[in-house]
């Protein structure tokens, strides 16, 4: 399948040019290649970017088998976008999520900027736009352990797609309380998971959304290869590793404590498992959720889970400074939500065989300077870039080259950030932006006491947004 970024005004401007295989479009970098057939835009009002879909490339529709799939965490930012982009390709598809995110928004007092409807709504929404059905099961994958094994007896997954964790940096270093919470949430879910799938005996091969963040940021000195690295041991030996882990949170240590559960239970019991180490996903809608205003994906804008370019879009619109952390010398990898769900079926139809070792795909896009991203989004909207004190213990600057060959060489033509594409993310902060609650833009979440102290003069009411 191949998707395409075009411009809607291609045809009266001249400047704007299509590439078959990445490069320049317009004035914005970007890649697509372009034999598609089917349009769908990404708002019914859209006059920014389309994006194209061709239904007949992958998935069911090339004449790979349907697949039974249960998604974990499927209510989530990714999980809803991945689940219903699986469930339009023809696979069958049954969520799992216990609402956990939806139970922090209350707890911190903050919502999706979009307006997210109830589980059940989303799935009767979705048989009416597209006439396919979608299981809820609302269970809680760390602590329902019985209730979780019983489910893969009675759907016997081929599948089965792990979102299920908590997934904010900042909320695992608010204070001991989500620490700790996090760690027992995402461990034990990961270990019920593998124990699961061993007690049903359903051979589900597992596909797990793990984190760049696992590496260390750049501390390869070199190229971030894909899961393993090259090793020479004392002695000259030559060994090939899991790259060393070196997280930057209690959050991304849970990833790495995923990874040698990984690594164990397929060496013990042979489980199929394939790790994703997923970049900073931006984007909001995709053009399955853009076709009903009740599927609409959730879109997270506060200092704990917002991430930092889709923040920067929100800041923009609003006309709020953006809040760059330190110097804004962080590189980062970047993914677009469209492709996370496009990465997780190719995970899905490549998984590997019985008895060989965790399969292991870095799925970026490409990386960025955050100071780089707030000027392309500063440029765009004309709002101020802010230098904030870093809340995070982090190195102020870092280079980050990334492989992530293995998607691509398997047919992934990935979305580079590309300022058309950010009016899409645009329209949805302007359409909701009477939703914000300003107070909850700065950062709220302090890495370590001198953190905090660094950052105790941020005041939350300072931040006014243009109407
Ligand atoms: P999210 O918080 O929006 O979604 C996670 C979902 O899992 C939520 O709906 C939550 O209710 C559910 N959940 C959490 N614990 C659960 C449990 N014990 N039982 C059942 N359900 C549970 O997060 P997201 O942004 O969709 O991220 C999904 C996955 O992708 C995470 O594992 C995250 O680490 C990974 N990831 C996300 C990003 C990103 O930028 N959003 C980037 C890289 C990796
Ligand atoms: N940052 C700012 N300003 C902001 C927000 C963030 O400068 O307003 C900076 C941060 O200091 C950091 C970088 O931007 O250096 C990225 O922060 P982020 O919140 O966008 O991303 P992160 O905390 O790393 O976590 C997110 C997801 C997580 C996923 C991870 C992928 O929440 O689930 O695992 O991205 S990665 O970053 O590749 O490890």
């Amino acid at each position: 399948m191949k998707f395409v970024l075009i411009l809607a005004a291609f045809a009266a401007d001249p400047t704007i040019a299509f590439t078959t295989t990445g490069g320049i479009l317009g004035t914005a970098t970007t890649t697509r290649a372009s034999t598609t057939t089917t349009i769908i835009p990404t708002s019914p009002s859209s006059r920014g970017t389309l994006l194209r879909l061709d239904a007949a490339a992958d998935g069911v529709a090339n004449g790979t088998d349907k697949k039974k799939v249960i998604v974990l965490g499927g209510d989530g930012f990714c999980g809803w976008p991945t689940s219903l982009y699986l469930s339009d390709q023809g696979h069958d598809v049954v969520i799992v999520d216990n609402l956990s995110r939806r139970n922090i928004d209350t707890e911190l007092g903050c919502d999706s900027l979009t307006p997210i409807q109830p589980p059940g709504v989303r799935v009767s929404a979705w048989k009416e736009v597209s006439g396919k059905d979608i299981k809820f099961v609302n269970l809680d994958v760390a602590k329902e352990y019985d209730l979780l094994v019983q489910l893969i007896k009675d759907e016997k997954p081929d599948s089965i797609v792990h979102f299920a964790e908590q997934r904010a940096a900042p909320y695992s270093m608010k204070n001991s309380k989500t620490k700790r919470y996090t760690v027992d949430n995402n461990v034990s879910g990961s270990n019920n998971l593998c124990c699961a799938v061993i007690d049903s005996e359903v051979d589900a091969h597992i596909v797990h959304l793990g984190t760049m963040g696992v590496y260390g940021y750049g501390t390869s000195g070199g190229e971030i290869p894909e899961g393993y690295i090259d090793i020479i041991l004392p002695g000259g030996r030559e060994a090939n590793i899991l790259h060393p882990a070196y997280p930057g949170s209690v959050y991304h240590a849970t990833k790495c404590l995923d990874a040698l559960l990984w690594q164990f239970y397929q060496k013990n019991d042979q489980l199929r498992i394939t790790d994703l180490h997923q970049g900073i996903v931006w984007g909001t809608n995709t053009p399955q959720t853009i076709k009903d205003e009740r599927l609409v994906n959730r879109f997270d804008y506060d200092g704990d889970y917002g991430t930092v370019l889709n923040r920067f879009l929100m800041q923009g619109a609003m006309g709020v400074p953006l809040t760059v952390y330190g110097t804004g010398g962080q590189t980062r990898g970047f993914i677009h939500i469209t492709d996370t769900a496009r990465c997780i079926e190719i995970a899905i139809n490549n998984p590997p065989k019985a008895g060989e070792r965790v399969e292991i795909f870095n799925q970026i896009a490409e990386t960025r300077r955050v100071r780089d991203v707030a000027k392309l989004v500063a440029d765009q909207t004309g709002v101020d870039v802010n230098l904030l004190p870093n809340p995070r213990q982090e190195a102020a600057e870092n280079e980050l080259e990334v492989s992530n060959r293995k998607f691509c060489n398997l047919g992934l033509d990935p979305i580079t950030l590309d300022a058309a594409l950010f009016d899409e993310v645009t329209e949805v902060v302007n359409k909701y932006k009477h939703r914000c609650d300003p107070t909850k833009i700065l950062p709220a979440s302090f890495w370590n006491k001198k953190r905090a102290e660094e950052c105790a003069s941020l005041d939350p009411n300072s931040v006014k947004i243009k109407v």
